[in-house]
């Protein structure tokens, strides 16, 4: 495990995150053994925020802070089966004869030991609460009523926003990869959209990726912070490192800071978006100057999320609906047109753009021996004929497809613009038919909306080292000579479209049989 001075771009992704020893300085950390509720670790920031230093506070109980009161409510929260939906207390600490109230955030680390996080409270204690349920409940009928999965992104990104008031709230999709796309974004107006953009999986290391689907929200009020060390007592030998996973507080990533930094940021937040028990997606939400969201209005956005992921799962499906039926539509012109026709070249000629429609490729050829046919774009001349032998040679199965088709056949590279991806079925071997359909380089078909913020800080050859126009470069490079790969209802439309070329040519071998006879 590289310590944290020791992560570069290298070897971010067994950078030890939720082992940082530190937290953001908007609140302070104590981890508390029960049942004494005595403190065994404490930030070191006590004193800026509590009026007591963390070394005087380790070893005592939290009666140290907190009047009879005050402990009688935490410890009746305590007595709770799921401490998360205590969440947030309200308790106040005396400090210099005045009342300071805080948002106290509970959880257990592991069997008597908690984790108490306070942040100072920033709103009255009972108009939360209907302020919570008041902005959420719209929203979320809202939610569960739009019809697919583009409308859900865009109006659950103007709501977080509406809420949060972040300047900039995007939905950024992952692909299988990893990699990721921004397919929804509310922003000032006066920003640049990222709307389209695409970043390499590499953005968000892996660990970042296993610890945002065990919780949903991470807030950064300002990149620009000190990080806050942990100071620990001898009762606190067997938590350490302690593991930061589940708070709120922890310090995020010097790498990622870098990033937002670079990116010209300087508060993010982002909420999960799990589909499946996986990491679908991220709202990412950034702020140009700092922001601070109180708990209350941090949960408002993460059960927003919450209810955005149950969606994901019916417009998801809805939107494949769609297509299917579109696909539909389009094999059912095709087979009009075969039935109408004499023999294959005839279909062909009414058919051409269905014939790509309907698998969504941009190319297709069907190959007649040493006889070509080709709609839309294609390799050409000797290039097509190698491949089309290729084809042959290794076409055993019902149907053959990639999304990389370099891997399997790399004299694939000088054709990549227009073949990167390819899918191919035999009508018939002995005849020598088959058709082979097309798709170009997905960089060719992505929307890249240009640099989309001036870098600001550089290395010592004045490059960024983490930048979205670098992200881009990166992103170009893993998806390089691939296609969007196939859906299953496109090879199955595929599929059925060989059936029915089958049945064409069967019968015009019939006929000449009949004629023979
Ligand atoms: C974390 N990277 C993140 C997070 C996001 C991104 C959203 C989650 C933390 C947060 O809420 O701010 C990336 N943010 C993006 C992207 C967009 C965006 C792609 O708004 C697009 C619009 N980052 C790098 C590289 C490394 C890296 C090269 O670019 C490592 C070599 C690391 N990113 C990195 C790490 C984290 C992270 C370590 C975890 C931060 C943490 O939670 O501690």
């Amino acid at each position: 495990i590289p310590a944290l001075e020791e992560v570069d771009l290298t070897n971010c992704d067994r950078e030890p995150i939720h082992l940082s020893g530190h937290i953001q300085p908007h609140g302070v950390l104590l981890v508390v053994r029960e049942p004494e509720l005595e403190i065994v670790q404490a930030s070191k920031n006590t004193q800026d925020l509590l009026g007591i230093d963390a070394e005087s506070a380790i070893g005592q109980d939290l009666s140290l802070l907190f009047d009879q009161i005050q402990l009688e409510k935490l410890k009746t929260c305590l007595r709770k089966e799921n401490l998360k939906t205590v969440n947030p207390i309200k308790l106040s600490v005396e400090r210099a004869g005045k009342y300071l109230e805080f948002d106290c955030i509970l959880h257990r680390q592991e069997e008597e030991v908690l984790m108490v996080e306070l942040e100072l409270a920033t709103s009255p204690e009972n108009l939360s609460v209907f302020s919570f349920y008041n902005s959420v409940r719209a929203t979320v009928s809202k939610i569960q009523s739009t019809p697919n999965l583009k409308e859900l992104c865009q109006l659950t990104v103007e709501e977080i926003r509406k809420i949060s008031g972040f300047d900039r709230v995007m939905v950024y999709q992952f692909d299988p990869e990893g990699n990721g796309a921004v397919i929804a974004e509310a922003k000032a107006e006066k920003l640049s959209p990222f709307l389209g953009l695409n970043y390499p999986s590499s953005d968000i290391p892996k660990q970042a990726r296993k610890l945002y689907s065990l919780n949903w929200l991470r807030l950064i009020p300002d990149i620009n912070y000190q990080p806050v060390p942990l100071v620990s007592g001898k009762n606190a030998a067997s938590i350490q490192p302690l593991d930061l996973s589940f708070t709120v507080l922890r310090s995020v990533s010097p790498i990622h800071i870098e990033y937002l930094q670079n990116m010209g940021v300087a508060a993010s937040m982002s909420i999960s978006l799990i589909k499946d028990q996986k990491l679908w997606g991220l709202i990412a939400c950034h702020n140009y100057t700092p922001k601070y969201l109180n708990y209350e209005l941090r949960a408002a956005c993460e059960f927003i999320g919450q209810v955005m992921s149950l969606e994901l799962q019916s417009k998801e499906g809805n939107e494949d609906y769609d297509y299917k039926l579109h696909l539909k539509s389009i094999l059912t012109k095709i087979f009009e047109d075969i039935s109408t026709s004499e023999n294959l070249s005839q279909v062909l000629v009414k058919c051409q753009h269905n014939l790509l429609e309907a698998v969504n490729a941009q190319g297709a050829a069907i190959v007649f021996g040493d006889n070509c046919y080709r709609v839309g774009q294609t390799p050409q001349g000797e290039a097509l004929k190698y491949l089309t032998q290729w084809v042959q040679n290794n076409l055993n199965k019902e149907i053959f497809y990639t999304d990389s088709l370099t891997k399997c056949y790399p004299e694939a590279e000088e054709f990549k613009d227009t073949a990167s991806g390819c899918l191919a079925v035999a009508i018939s071997p002995t005849q020598k038919i088959y058709v082979l359909w097309f798709r170009p380089e997905v960089i060719k078909t992505v929307n890249w909306a240009g640099n989309p913020n001036k870098p600001v800080e550089k290395d010592e050859d004045g490059n960024p080292r983490l930048s979205p126009r670098k992200s881009f470069e990166l992103w170009k490079e893993n998806v390089r000579y691939k296609s969007l790969p196939w859906k299953e209802c496109e090879i199955d439309a595929a599929l059925e479209l060989k059936k029915a070329m089958i049945n064409i040519v069967l019968c015009q071998v019939d006929k000449l049989e009949k004629l023979n006879t």
